[in-house]
């Protein structure tokens, strides 16, 4: 038997007192609404304000100064030199990737952290309040910090913070730096320093701030940094000594440097920067210094293919041979492969460079835990450690970025391992009781990316990991890597924020976090600048026209059609 559908009752037929039911419990939901957006927390407002200017930024970075239409004021600088010019935010469309975070954000409103840029706002002005002009800030205690690394040069955390404060626009905090860089920042200092740490920091830092400002003053400081920094490179083969005392311009090594060598990864990160200065000061010197190490590592033998960490800077021979693609090796290979991208795809010595070493890396470091993870393990003497330090998780950005231009069909290979190691060292976050990532974890002995040893269990507020999330996000648009950019900000939030700025922890496994009391500066210069960039739109700061150096300060690509016009980035 076919039983009838009961008719439905029409609205009119309502009864007077139903329909005045009705009609209080809609008011009382759209009241509900409203109220509901006034008393969410401050970052969920903020999603559709300042975390989201960079889709409104991303039209002017194609465009360039002449390109723009907002009525807003380029920064003053050369014709042609910032092609990354900021505009207002409009009110239209958000693009479709802005629209999906807004639902990823949705996701999280029950318990939403801080987004980068209040984040940067906070680190800025605690360092701002309680250790202006100091290297870096004690967040706990609420002083100055300064690092040997530096000598007796102040401001580090001012000089590291520039670009980021510029992209994120927060330009009264950037004009407040910017002043003090040009009353401040003194050179002319009888200290001995990190000729990689002064270099990626300090000649990196400025380099960016004037590419993205225009300012004169950044360009001037940068080569008058560089110069000084020139006797480092007085030694029988040309290869840098890692310390220089840049009054007498004396240099030497880290007395622990196995028989007084050079570290590969210091002496190898400073082709980009050496590069820009040639460029920007039109004294070819600084190129040079970093072409001929180049000539000295192409006239040795390689053990399997591999770059030992030590080179004697005497001898020209290799020191221990211990291969590491995280500390003492990590960003040579970083800057093989940017080299070649920076110089728009000319410097084919760098770019084989970068394929040989990466595919010797593949043969002989990297290893499948039992339990599928991959990971890129450390070579001494033939045998292999099965660690990964949090610096080696920078390995798998590198390996996206670089999988584009792979020789035989390897792309796509590449970008397997990239993920795999993306992976990888979320598991290392995720494994822990903080969800922040060791210093160093380990393959063996039973566990897989855990830490075992208790100094390798600290977290120092390293960007690495967060830096992979951001060039995998761009490169395959997979949301995962965003939500675990996401993951690693609640973290931040929760166990590193003190009311003095954010601080290091002790031990990542311990269920409440003991402070280590040191706001690093490249917290600023990369961890919150990857995040925030992880969560902006593509164009930002597009790849094709920007190479971020070890420190994620932005150079942009030396055309190589404009060789005349040293200013002219585009
Ligand atoms: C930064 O100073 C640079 O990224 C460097 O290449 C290695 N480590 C720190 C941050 O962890």
């Amino acid at each position: 038997m076919l039983i009838r559908p009961q008719k439905s009752a029409s609205p009119t037929s309502f009864r007077l007192t139903e329909k005045f039911i009705l009609l209080l419990v809609f008011s009382a939901f759209i009241t509900l609404c409203f109220g509901a957006i006034f008393f969410l927390p401050d970052s969920s407002k903020l999603l559709s304000g300042v975390f989201f200017h960079s889709s409104a930024v991303e039209t002017n970075t194609r465009t360039g100064p002449d390109g723009g239409d907002s009525g807003i004021t380029a920064p003053p600088g050369p014709p042609g030199t910032n092609p990354w010019t900021p505009r207002p935010e409009t009110d239209g469309p958000k693009s479709e990737s802005s629209s999906k975070l807004i639902l990823l954000f949705n996701s999280f409103r029950l318990s939403p952290p801080l987004p980068p840029c209040q984040m940067m706002k906070h680190a800025w002005d605690s360092y701002r309040r309680f250790a202006w002009g100091s290297n870096e800030l004690r967040p706990v205690s609420k002083q100055g910090h300064s690092s040997n690394l530096f000598g007796s040069i102040k401001g580090a955390t001012i000089v590291d913070a520039l670009d980021t404060l510029y992209i994120m626009e927060m330009f009264e905090e950037f004009d407040v730096a910017t002043e003090w860089v040009e009353k401040n920042l003194d050179f002319n200092v009888n200290a001995e320093v990190s000729v990689f740490e002064v270099n990626i920091r300090f000649v990196g830092g400025l380099l960016s701030a004037y590419y993205l400002s225009g300012k004169e003053v950044f360009r001037r400081k940068a080569v008058e940094l560089g110069e000084k920094l020139l006797p480092a490179f007085k030694t029988p083969t040309g290869i840098p000594w890692a310390l220089l005392n840049l009054k007498s311009g004396i240099g030497r090594n880290w007395p622990w440097a196995s028989g007084g060598s050079s570290i590969l990864a210091e002496y190898g990160t400073l082709h980009l920067e050496f590069m820009h200065l040639s460029k920007l000061s039109g004294n070819p010197e600084f190129a040079q210094k970093v072409m001929n190490i180049r000539k000295v590592l192409n006239r040795l033998d390689k053990p399997q293919g591999l770059y030992p960490n030590y080179l004697n800077p005497n001898s020209g021979q290799w020191g221990q041979h211990h291969v590491s693609v995280g500390g003492l090796g990590d960003s040579f290979y970083e800057y093989l492969l940017k080299a070649w991208l920076m110089s728009d795809k000319t410097d084919e010595e760098g770019k084989k460079m970068y394929y040989d070493a990466l595919q010797a890396i593949e043969t002989n470091l990297m290893r499948k835990s039992s339990n599928g993870l991959t990971y890129i393990a450390e070579w001494k003497g033939g045998l292999l450690e099965h660690k990964m330090g949090h610096l080696t998780c920078f390995a798998g950005g590198m390996i996206a970025l670089g999988a584009d231009g792979a020789p035989s069909d390897k792309t796509g290979h590449q970008m397997e391992q990239a993920a795999e190691i993306a992976r990888t060292c979320h598991e290392s976050y995720a494994r822990t009781a903080l969800k922040l990532g060791p210093e160093a974890f380990r393959f063996d002995g039973g566990v897989e990316a855990i830490a075992t040893r208790q100094n390798e269990k600290y977290f120092i507020l390293r960007p690495e990991v967060i830096e992979t999330y951001m060039y995998m996000w761009r490169f395959t648009h997979d949301p995962k890597y965003r939500e675990w950019g996401w993951e690693a900000v609640q973290a931040l939030e929760q166990h590193c924020k003190v009311e003095g700025g954010y601080s290091g922890i002790r031990d990542v496994y311990a269920s409440t976090p003991n402070h280590d009391d040191v706001q690093q500066s490249f917290y600023l210069a990369e961890t919150l600048k990857y995040l925030y960039l992880l969560f902006s739109d593509d164009d930002h700061l597009p790849f094709d026209h920007w190479v971020f150096n070890t420190e994620a300060h932005p150079l942009p690509v030396i055309r190589k059609d404009k060789t005349d016009r040293p200013n002219e980035v585009e």
